[in-house]
């Protein structure tokens, strides 16, 4: 399952365009690439470098539970969403602090304003953990996955539950062409903390497996894509669940799939390591409804993975 990845990784480091982009860190990229991965072969998890699958889950689950606020996922230790919230509250009026315009490039180049950096994101953090109002008014990150999944805003004011649809039409007609959801909001995408890179996934039944396909219109291959595979591969197992299917495959197509130039030596320094044996999933407690689970209900075995490898995310 992993050579996959591990193809895309040398694809790009050998054809990548080099290419700017809107953080300015600069990127190899290429469009349009396609990986599957047979869940039936286990779970997709790399194991040639530790992919933190706690926070994956933690993700998952905040997206399912239409929760668009980071305050769930701090109080599960989860910080992969802070810096989008952070930048709200730094370009807000009430922010009084120290400058933290560019926060995201300069906590890499510049060390003293790392510290600071740090101070005041912490500071935020407790704000928000603590602070109910202030929750509400800066935790939130607006029209992100959770509310495009659970909640579509219609022209007439009503709302769409796209994953229950999508659920009673695989339960009730599976040889459907039309099981889609979409992230993809164009009246939201100019208001977006962070327009969806995750745009559209179909699911697909067939021979009694359920498998599902994404299209991904940006993809940051070295700590994104990871999260990425696992989150979609855990989505799918948590629906063939409830639907009474197995898992087939996940079909992951990329549109413009990244390379950060700052993530260079980490991804050769990933492609030097064998993958090692694929782990499973699996659920500790199983629930009728996919929105009632917890991070303790899932659980990964058998991961054996190499150490995890550092690097800064763009913002
Ligand atoms: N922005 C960018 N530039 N890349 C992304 O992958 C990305 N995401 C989400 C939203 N914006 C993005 C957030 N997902 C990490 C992983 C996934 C993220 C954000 C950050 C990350 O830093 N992972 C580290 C471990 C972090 C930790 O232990 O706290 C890693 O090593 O994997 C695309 O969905």
């Amino acid at each position: 399952l992993e050579d996959q990845y591990l193809d895309l990784e040398r694809y790009v480091l050998e054809n990548g365009h080099q290419k700017g982009d809107r953080t300015n860190t600069g990127t190899l990229s290429t469009f349009g690439y396609q990986m599957r991965f047979d869940l039936s072969e286990g779970f997709p998890l790399l194991t040639t470098k530790r992919v933190p699958f706690g926070l994956i889950k933690s993700e998952l689950l905040w997206f399912l539970k239409g929760d668009t606020n980071i305050k769930y996922l701090l109080q599960h230790n989860n910080h992969i969403w802070d810096e989008w919230a952070f930048k709200k509250w730094i370009e807000s009026d009430e922010y009084k602090g120290p400058d933290m315009t560019d926060f995201g490039h300069r906590a890499i180049i510049d060390a003293d304003f790392n510290a600071l950096y740090k101070i005041e994101k912490e500071r935020f953090n407790n704000q928000i953990l603590e602070n109910d109002q202030f929750a509400q008014k800066y935790g939130d990150l607006g029209n992100v996955y959770g509310k495009q999944w659970r909640a579509w805003k219609t022209s007439t004011g009503e709302t769409i539950d796209q994953i229950s649809d999508v659920i009673e039409m695989i339960k009730n007609n599976p040889d459907s062409r039309r099981m889609i959801v979409t992230a993809w909001n164009p009246e939201d995408v100019p208001t977006a903390a962070l327009p969806p890179c995750h745009t559209l996934f179909q699911f697909y039944v067939a021979d009694g497996k359920l498998s599902c396909q994404l299209y991904q219109r940006s993809g940051d291959i070295f700590l994104g894509v990871p999260f990425n595979i696992a989150s979609y591969a855990l989505l799918t197992s948590l629906i063939a669940k409830a639907t009474g299917l197995e898992v087939g495959e996940f079909v992951h197509t990329l549109g413009d799939a990244h390379i950060y130039s700052n993530h260079i030596e980490q991804v050769k320094e990933q492609l030097t390591r064998t993958p090692h044996a694929t782990p499973k999933l699996k659920f500790n407690n199983v629930h009728d409804s996919i929105f009632d689970y917890e991070p303790e209900d899932i659980a990964i075995e058998g991961y054996d993975p190499y150490p995890a490898i550092k690097a800064p995310v763009a913002v």
